[in-house]
């Protein structure tokens, strides 16, 4: 055989998909099954975006959001494909207002979602995500850095892409046009210092400290990368390697606006996975207990020159 063609063994070494990531990082069996369940939801919640009708539902979730039928859709897709797949004792989301429990007989994971984040930019045609948290004990019996096992979330952009931990690395799949996840970018580690900075809030709400770590990070050059998507806005922070998303508290919300539970816990398990920082300005978002389902808290994550720079001015 002429030595410039490759057997089929060689060109599965550069096609790694999801499970076969997951079995050589000896990830435990249920986890890697329960993991690979939710990332094939992305199929489906995809399609549903291109086919919504994008109509208010008129429903009102727990946090008093309006709620668009597509959250509503998000939702019941991954309840579907969870419910009876053995692996979830329990199921809560950002659009229900208790914690589900499930009956399957093996189960052991507990599951927090955020179905559909950032679902007000449907119409503008920017990418959204859905968000996930995966524990061994109910998501409110502890701070996150003792019941969370793996964290996840699914961008819905030009591509399908996934980004999973399971506290082996953060790692990022493709869905490619055979609909299946192919790792893209393995074993992401964000520099000590990026150039980039998301900025949730309204200045003329932010308190001091916060303005001034704003203003410093202005000085040094910072570039404004902000779509109002989480998930995105995340996705560009690990992908570049570098910078920091804050949404502060405010004088109107000193709590800010995202959920620990649904948004900030498996984006700081991720961040964490990827060499950096999570706080809600002082302390780690992963010791930090959540009090109940709407539990809110301020954010700065990214890279660890950054969210160290923020605490300087607001401790
Ligand atoms: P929606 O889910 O209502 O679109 O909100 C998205 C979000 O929760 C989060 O994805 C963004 O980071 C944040 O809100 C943007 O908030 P602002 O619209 O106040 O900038």
């Amino acid at each position: 055989m002429a030595n410039n063609t490759r057997n089929i063994s060689d060109y599965s070494k550069f096609i790694v998909d999801l499970r076969r990531h997951m079995w050589m990082a000896g990830i435990e069996m249920d986890l890697r099954r329960l993991i690979w369940q939710i990332a094939i939801t992305g199929k489906y919640i995809s399609a549903k975006i291109h086919e919504s009708n994008r109509k208010l539902a008129g429903l009102r979730n727990i946090h008093g959001d309006e709620q668009l039928a597509l959250d509503k859709s998000a939702d019941i897709i991954l309840q579907n494909q969870l419910q009876y797949s053995g692996f979830v004792k329990a199921y809560c989301s950002e659009e229900l207002d208790r914690i589900v429990p499930y009956e399957a007989a093996s189960s052991k994971y507990h599951v927090t979602a955020d179905p559909l984040d950032g679902s007000s930019l449907v119409d503008t045609n920017l990418a959204i995500g859905t968000i996930i948290g995966i524990h061994r004990d109910s998501p409110l019996a502890a701070e996150g850095r003792k019941t969370m096992v793996g964290a996840m979330y699914i961008t819905y952009g030009p591509l399908i892409t996934m980004v999973y931990s399971a506290g082996k690395g953060t790692h990022e799949f493709v869905l490619n046009r055979e609909g299946e996840y192919v790792l893209s970018e393995e074993n992401i580690t964000l520099d000590e210092k990026g150039s980039i900075y998301s900025l949730g809030g309204l200045r003329k709400d932010w308190f001091s400290g916060h303005l001034k770590f704003v203003e410093t990070l202005e000085g040094e050059g910072y570039k404004l990368r902000y779509s109002g998507g989480f998930v995105p806005d995340i996705n560009q922070i690990l992908i570049k390697r570098g910078g920091v998303f804050t949404y502060p508290g405010t004088k109107k919300d000193p709590k800010g606006k995202l959920r620990l539970i649904f948004e900030l816990q498996p984006m700081a398990f991720l961040t964490e996975q990827a060499g950096g920082m999570a706080t809600d300005g002082k302390q780690d978002i992963l010791a930090i207990k959540p009090e109940g389902l709407d539990h809110r808290e301020p954010i700065y994550i990214g890279s660890r020159y950054e969210v160290e720079k923020a605490r300087e001015f607001l401790t």
